[in-house]
């Protein structure tokens, strides 16, 4: 039950969805915790449910660009030696044609999922290299590697997640720490409601008829990830519903 006893993790993206799965599995494995996100009222919710001083929740935006050593900053001693980063704060605006999307939203996508991502890497992989410790996760996406339309700069900045992810692999290599890009499907999570603006119905559609992931299915994925022995790398690891499959190519007939 304690697999997670003497790990310190921190998860950005905590408020909801995959983050929020993550740092209940964390707790219940028995690590400490720093979870992190915008919404302050979601930060208190979970402390409230976890009910655990292993659990530091902080306010964080990750399209800060001091974001990362700010939160270093802030943290007490006892959660300071970080060995798992679940780098996981990111979103989807929009599902429209590349020449009518809104060119801050493609901005905003850019700031979380990639600035976001790479900023928190930065400030957290020298301590891990330092202490010769550590497990770095980036979740990056099936859109990654299957594009479809309306995916557009979302899927450009998830593919940017994998490859840095294999990068830092190769940088890495010759210390013990480990890079997983994690590269889920379809999961039923506020992805789908802050794709859309809100737009709940439009949201439910997206899983309508169909078994999503659910963000505890994700969440398990990654316990098992981390359990895996000290010498194994999970390179990527892709991960659908059963519900979700591939296409033929779209051909533009006349
Ligand atoms: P949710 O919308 O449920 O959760 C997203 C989380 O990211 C929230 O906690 C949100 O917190 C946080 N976040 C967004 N912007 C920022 C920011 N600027 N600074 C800090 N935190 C931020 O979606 P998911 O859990 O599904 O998404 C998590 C990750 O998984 C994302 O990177 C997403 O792209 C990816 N993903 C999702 C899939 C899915 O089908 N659901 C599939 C594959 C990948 P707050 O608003 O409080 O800041
Ligand atoms: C989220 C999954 O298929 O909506 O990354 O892009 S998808």
């Amino acid at each position: 039950a304690n697999w997670a006893e003497n790990h310190i993790a921190l998860v950005t993206g905590a408020t909801s969805g995959f983050g929020q799965a993550v740092a209940l599995r964390l707790l219940a494995g028995g690590a400490r915790v720093i979870a992190t996100g915008r919404r302050r009222e979601r930060l208190a919710e979970l402390a409230a449910e976890a009910g655990t001083d292993r659990l530091l929740t902080i306010e964080l935006d990750v399209t800060e660009k001091d974001c990362g050593e700010k939160l270093l900053a802030a943290l007490p001693d006892d959660f300071a030696g970080i060995d798992i980063l679940f780098n996981n704060a990111g979103l989807a605006l929009g599902l429209g044609p590349a020449h009518t999307a809104d060119l801050d939203e493609w901005e905003t996508m850019i700031e979380t999922n990639i600035s976001g991502v790479v900023r928190i890497a930065r400030a957290v992989l020298p301590g891990m290299v330092e202490r010769g410790r550590g497990h770095v996760i980036n979740v990056s996406s099936v859109a990654a590697t299957y594009p479809y339309p309306g995916g557009n700069v979302y899927g450009g900045t998830k593919a940017f997640v994998r490859q840095f992810s294999l990068g830092l692999r190769a940088d890495l290599l010759g210390t013990p720490i480990k890079v997983t890009s994690l590269e889920p499907g379809a999961c039923e999570t506020e992805f789908s409601q802050v794709r859309f603006g809100g737009d709940k119905d439009k949201a439910a559609a997206v899983y309508a008829g169909m078994k999503p992931l659910s963000a505890d299915d994700v969440a398990q994925t990654v316990e098992a990830v981390l359990r895996l022995p000290e010498h194994l790398n999970v390179n990527t690891i892709e991960i659908m519903p059963v519900a979700q499959a591939f296409s033929p190519f779209a051909m533009a007939r006349k």
